[in-house]
Parts: C-alpha cells; structure tokens; sequence
C-alpha cells in the first residue's frame, strides 16, 4: 500500500469544491487515513515548495496558497502517488485528459484546485510537514 499527500487548494476551497473532489478519490478506491483544513503560513507554504523557490512564479504561488484555507490528506492505496496525478490531470488546466480534477475545476496553472506527490520521496517528505504528528 502507498501513501500519497493530497491538497485541496484555495480555488476549489473558496468554490466549496471540497466534497466533491474529496469523492472523486473515494469513488476510484482510496482510502483517506487522515484529513485536515487549516490556512497555510508562509512557512509551511515554502517548505512545500521549496524545489520551486528559484522560479518566476514563486512568489504567486506563495501568495496564492497562503490566501485561505486548505484541505490536506493522505490518500492511500495501490499505485497511489501514479493513479491520484493521474485522476489530478497535467499543472495546466488546458492540457489536462477531459475528465480530469483539473480539467473539470482548474482555473489557471497556479490556481490549479489540487495538489499531490510527485514521488515516494516527496509523498513522505510532504506528509511530515503537513501532519508532522503522525
Ligand atoms: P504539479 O506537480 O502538477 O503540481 O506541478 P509542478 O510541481 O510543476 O508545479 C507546482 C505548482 O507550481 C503548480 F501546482 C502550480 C505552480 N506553477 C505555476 O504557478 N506556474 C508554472 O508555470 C508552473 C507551476
């Protein structure tokens, strides 16, 4: 069984989106083992994204994800850090499969509606700053 870290960003939080995505990976078999909403600071916000710290766009991503609340979750199951990317679609909402979290909500490339691990390094990277208590 793999664990992945999901995050249900400010667009889709602020458009009450957050039952309906949480479903989507319900409905494809993931069992959800722990769920919080909170509003990131800067801090945790970097430290997440900190692979991206050299980019033009890091700081409207910051801006971005610190602006209101967030849902994060772990998310686990067979093949989960691939299958969730894949239900997720590509950063971009106009490239994203039809059907695609991100090609149903997304708004724009950084107001994307969700995140999830990239790797089984980040996943656990990622957890253990979101939910440095388990
Ligand atoms: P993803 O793994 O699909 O979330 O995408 P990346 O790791 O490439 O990018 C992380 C986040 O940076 C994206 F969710 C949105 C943001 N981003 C931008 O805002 N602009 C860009 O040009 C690329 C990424």
């Amino acid at each position: 069984m793999e664990r992945t870290l999901i995050i249900i960003k400010p667009d889709a939080m602020e458009r009450k989106l957050m039952g309906k995505i949480i479903s989507i990976y319900e409905q494809e078999g993931f069992h959800i083992s722990a769920i919080k909403i909170l509003k990131p600071s800067a801090e945790i916000a970097k430290s997440h994204y900190y692979e991206h710290k050299n980019k033009s766009f890091f700081k409207a991503l910051i801006d971005y994800i610190t602006r209101g609340e967030v849902c994060v979750l772990i998310a686990e199951g067979v093949n989960a850090i691939e299958l969730v990317r894949k239900i997720n679609g590509a950063t971009d909402p106009v490239e994203a499969e039809p059907c695609s979290i991100r090609s149903r909500y997304a708004l724009s490339k950084t107001e994307n509606s969700v995140h999830s691990s990239d790797s089984l390094k980040s996943a656990e990277y990622e957890i253990s700053i979101w939910f440095p208590e388990l």
